[in-house]
């Protein structure tokens, strides 16, 4: 039996991660870090099924306790300060946890000696300022301290695979949602408003920069190229994306139309509270490579989870 750390078990990558690793009859350690009230909203179906270990990505001596606890096979780093928004409020907390972080837990692995693999949660924001489909090749030009220190995070795992011979890869993963994303997150806000406002809960989802472009996938499926990742013969990065490109006014005609809405105009406001200082417009992702060596691909269309996310919210708030 394969065991399997990941850190950032209770967000939305970390609890559907876990799904699929238990599917194919892996140990699995989830990484939280301890707090008098526990965030497992996302998790709490996994009690029992998985081993909770308490450890911080800020704090060196927790993680080389937390490796020695699981003794991994695998680690999945998706543990960080994940809200892009909140980087310019936090940015050192920030850096410290989804930029050093990564350098911890790498450090961890190495002081225990065995040979572990290890999955490093790259993403999109590293491109920040692009204009065209981005592959494995592109040039990065992060646009926020979340990017800045993700692509830190990036450039240590693929130093320590250079320096140190380790099993590392990265997931360069465009944006990619689910019924388990944040609230605080545009597509949830606008699912969760959506459906406030088909129960007659709520008037308005009010939003900040409207003239945004990103290329959304389903979370579940982009777990998978994680997993898959793990199991090549070397280590590599790839790009994981779904090719196309829809505007935040795409997303919100494809909400509004689950409850039967075509013109949403007076349902949606603006508020400059939530814009932020320096934006990413754009994002296309090419995901030729995760295809090509890894046989991946995402299988659930843009209307069927964004509908899922819709039926969701609508169940909880019922
Ligand atoms: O914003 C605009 C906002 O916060 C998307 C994270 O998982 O994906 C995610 O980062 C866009 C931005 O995600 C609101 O300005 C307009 O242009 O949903 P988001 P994100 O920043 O793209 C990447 C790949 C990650 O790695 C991150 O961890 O939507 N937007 N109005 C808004 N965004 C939010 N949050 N709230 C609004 O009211």
């Amino acid at each position: 039996m394969k065991r399997a750390l990941i850190t950032g078990v209770n967000g939305m990558d970390g609890s559907h991660l876990s799904d699929l690793l238990l599917s194919k009859g892996y140990e699995v350690f989830g990484m939280e870090r301890r707090s008098s009230s526990k965030n497992r909203t996302n998790t709490s179906h996994l009690e029992g099924k998985i081993t909770f270990v308490n450890g911080d990505l800020s704090d060196q001596n927790s993680l080389f306790r937390v490796i020695k606890e699981s003794d991994p096979d695998e680690v999945y780093n998706l543990g960080s300060q994940s809200f892009v928004g909140e980087s310019w409020n936090t940015p050192e907390q920030t850096s410290d946890v989804t930029g050093l972080g990564v350098l911890r837990v790498l450090e961890a692995i190495r002081e225990y000696g065995k040979p572990i693999k290890f999955y490093q949660a790259s993403t999109s924001e590293m491109f920040g300022k692009m204009e065209k489909f981005a592959n494995e090749d592109t040039k990065f030009h992060p646009r926020s301290p979340y990017g800045v220190a993700k692509l830190y995070g990036h450039w240590i795992t693929t130093n320590y695979r250079e320096s140190y011979d380790m099993f590392n890869v990265c997931g360069i993963l465009f944006n990619h949602e689910s019924e388990r994303r944040g609230i605080e997150f545009v597509t949830r806000k606008i699912t969760d408003g959506v459906a406030r406002i088909h129960l007659g809960l709520q008037d308005k989802v009010v939003l900040g920069n409207l003239d945004t472009k990103r290329d959304w996938g389903y979370s579940p499926d982009y777990v998978e190229s994680m997993w898959l990742m793990m199991q090549q013969d070397k280590p590599d990065d790839y790009v994981v994306a779904t090719g196309k490109t829809r505007s935040l006014g795409e997303f919100l005609d494809c909400a509004f139309q689950h409850i039967g809405i075509t013109d949403w105009s007076k349902y949606v406001g603006q508020d400059p509270r939530y814009m932020r200082p320096a934006d990413v417009f754009y994002l296309a992702g090419d995901s030729s490579k995760a295809k090509e060596i890894l046989g991946w691909q995402p299988k659930t269309s843009f209307e069927e989870w964004v509908g899922k996310m819709i039926s969701n919210d609508l169940e909880l708030l019922r």
